[in-house]
C-alpha cells in the first residue's frame, strides 16, 4: 500500500477557498508540475525559490491571465514534491479556465487532504502536524488557532520522541541482558521502575491539559431554557448582537432549536435558543415537537441559562424544571430587570430565590435585555462558569486531540502493566512485551506506526486543495 502511495501522479487543485477574491492561489504537486507550468506559461519556469511573474496561455496562444509563479524543488515544498504555486487573480471562472489547462497537461483534481498527505509520506510532516495543519484551518477562535502552531512547530512530536528514547534505551539494555548474560548483567528492577515511573509521569503532565484541549478545540455548548414568554430568545440576540431569533409577546414563539457561535474571551461557545416549556397539553403538535427537541438539547449542554422572568410571578412549571436541572452546571438569569422598581428589586429576588433554595450568588444573575442590563456581566459569568477546568491563565503546555489523548492512556496502561510486572520481579523478558506495547502506542501518535483505516479518517476531514 505504501509503496503505491509513494508513487504518487501529478495533482493539482485550488488552495484557496472557492469564491470572488483578489487573489486565487492553485497549486501543483508532482513530478510533472515543472513540466505542466511550461506549457501554459509565457516565462520558462526552472529555477526553485524564484518569484515569476507571468502570463498562462492556452494552445491557441489565447492569454488566460496575468499570474505570479512560485516554484519548489523537491524535497524543499510542502509535499517534499516538486511544487507550483500559481498566484492568480480570484474569482471562480477565472480559476477553473487556468485549472482545466493544468489539467489538460497531465494533472488530475486533488483530493481531500492529499498534498498534506504527501507530506506526511514524504516525510515533510508527522502525524501531530499533520493534525494541527487541520485544527489551524479550522479553529473557531483565535486562541486555539495560535495553540495549535505550537504542535505545527513540532511540540508535542519531540515529547513524544523523549519519551519513546527512554523507553527504547531500557528496552535495548533489557535484550542485551537476556540475549547476553555472561556479558551483560541483569538491568536493576529499581532501575527499571525508576524510568518507567518517570515515563509514566511525563505522559501524566501531557494529558493534564487534555480537557482544556478538549474545551479549546471543540467549544463549550451552553443552552437557554425557561417557561415561556421569559425573554430566551431576547438574551440569545443580546448576546449574540444580532437579531438572530424571532421576539414576540405571544407564549410558544420559539419553536426549533436555534444554535450559534459566540466567542467569549477566547472561548468558543455554541449558544442555543429554545421552545419555552408549558404543559403539552396546551399546546399543538409543532410546539410539542419544539418543546420535546428542548428537553433532548437539555440533555448535551454543558452550561445551562435558566431564565425566569424576575417581573411575573413564579409559575408551578418553573419550580419543577428547575429541580429537573439543579444538578447541572446552571446559572439562573432573572430577566427583564427593566420592568422592576429600583427599590422592590431586593425584596422580589428574596422572594424568588427561596424557589431557587437560595443559590449562591455566583449562581445568579439579574439582567435585563432591553436595556442591557448586565448582559455583559453574564458573559464573564458563562466564561467563568464553563471554564471550571480550563483556566485562561494556565499556560496549556501541550494541545492534543481525542486520539492522541487514547494513544497517551493506552500506552499508560501498558507501562503501569510493566510496572506491576517489575514490582513483582517477574522475567524481564515478559516486561518487555509491555514496554514494546507502550512504544507502539506512542509511535501511533506521530503516524511512525499506524493503521491505513485512521490515516483515512484524519485525511478525510481536509478540504480540497490542503
Ligand atoms: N421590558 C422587557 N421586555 C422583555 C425583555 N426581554 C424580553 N422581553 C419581552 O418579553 C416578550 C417575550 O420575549 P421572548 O424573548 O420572545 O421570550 P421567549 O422566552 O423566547 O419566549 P418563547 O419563545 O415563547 O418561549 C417579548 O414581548 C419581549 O419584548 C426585557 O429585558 N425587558
Ligand atoms: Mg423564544
Amino acid at each position: 500500500m505504501l509503496v503505491n502511495e509513494l508513487e504518487f501522479d501529478t495533482i493539482a487543485a485550488i488552495a484557496t477557498p472557492f469564491g470572488i477574491g483578489s487573489i486565487g492561489v492553485i497549486r501543483i504537486s508532482g513530478s510533472k508540475a515543472f513540466d505542466i507550468i511550461n506549457k501554459i506559461s509565457s516565462v520558462n519556469i526552472k529555477e526553485a525559490n524564484k518569484i515569476y511573474h507571468s502570463w498562462i496561455i492556452d494552445q491557441n496562444k489565447n492569454y488566460i491571465d496575468e499570474v505570479i509563479i512560485l516554484p519548489f524543488k523537491a524535497p524543499k515544498s510542502y509535499t517534499g514534491e516538486d511544487v507550483i504555486e500559481i498566484n492568480c487573480h480570484g474569482g471562480v471562472n477565472n480559476i477553473k479556465n487556468i485549472l482545466d489547462l493544468v489539467f489538460q497537461f497531465g494533472a488530475r483534481y486533488a483530493k481531500r487532504g492529499e498534498f498534506t498527505k504527501r507530506a506526511f509520506f514524504n516525510k515533510k510532516l508527522d502525524l501531530t502536524q499533520v493534525e494541527s495543519v487541520l485544527d489551524i484551518i479550522e479553529s473557531n477562535t483565535s486562541s486555539f488557532a495560535r495553540k495549535s502552531v505550537s504542535n505545527l512547530r513540532g511540540k508535542l512530536a519531540i515529547e513524544v520522541k523523549n519519551i519513546k528514547s527512554e523507553l527504547i534505551d531500557l528496552l535495548s539494555k533489557i535484550v542485551a541482558s537476556i540475549d547476553f548474560p555472561e556479558d551483560v548483567c541483569e538491568v536493576d528492577y529499581n532501575e527499571i521502575e525508576c524510568v518507567l515511573e518517570n515515563v509514566v509521569s511525563k505522559i501524566d503532565k501531557i494529558l493534564s491539559f487534555a480537557s482544556e484541549s478538549n474545551i479549546l478545540r471543540q467549544g463549550i455548548k451552553v443552552t437557554l431554557l425557561g417557561t415561556v414568554n421569559v425573554g430566551k430568545s431576547s438574551l440569545f440576540n443580546k448576546l449574540l448582537n444580532i437579531q438572530r431569533a424571532i421576539v414576540t409577546n405571544i407564549p410558544g414563539t420559539t419553536r426549533d432549536i436555534i444554535n450559534e457561535n459566540i466567542v467569549i474571551n477566547g472561548l468558543n461557545i455554541n449558544i442555543s435558543d429554545t421552545a419555552g416549556l408549558r404543559d403539552i397539553k396546551c399546546v399543538n403538535e409543532v410546539e410539542k415537537i419544539g418543546i420535546s427537541l428542548t428537553h433532548e438539547e437539555v440533555q448535551n449542554a454543558d452550561l445551562i441559562l435558566f431564565v425566569c422572568d424576575l417581573a411575573s410571578p413564579i409559575l408551578d412549571d418553573e419550580i419543577e424544571l428547575y429541580q429537573k436541572i439543579k444538578d447541572k452546571p446552571h446559572i439562573i438569569v432573572f430577566s427583564k430587570l427593566d420592568l422592576i422598581l429600583d427599590k422592590d428589586i431586593d425584596s422580589l429576588l428574596k422572594k424568588k430565590l427561596v424557589y431557587f433554595e437560595n443559590e449562591d450568588k455566583e449562581n445568579y444573575i439579574l439582567i435585563s435585555s432591553k436595556t442591557e442590563k448586565n448582559i455583559d456581566k453574564l458573559k464573564d459569568l458563562i466564561f467563568t462558569k464553563t471554564a471550571y477546568s480550563f483556566n485562561s491563565n494556565k499556560e496549556i503546555e501541550y494541545i492534543t486531540n481525542v486520539r492522541q489523548q487514547n494513544c497517551f492512556y493506552e500506552a499508560k496502561k501498558s507501562i503501569q502493566l510493566a510496572i506491576e510486572g517489575v514490582r513483582k520481579k517477574i522475567l524481564q523478558d515478559l516486561i518487555t512485551i509491555d514496554i514494546k506495547g507502550a512504544i507502539l502506542k506512542l509511535e501511533e501518535i506521530t503516524g511512525e506506526s499506524i493503521n491505513e483505516d485512521i490515516l483515512s479518517n484524519i485525511f478525510e476531514n481536509f478540504c480540497i486543495g490542503k
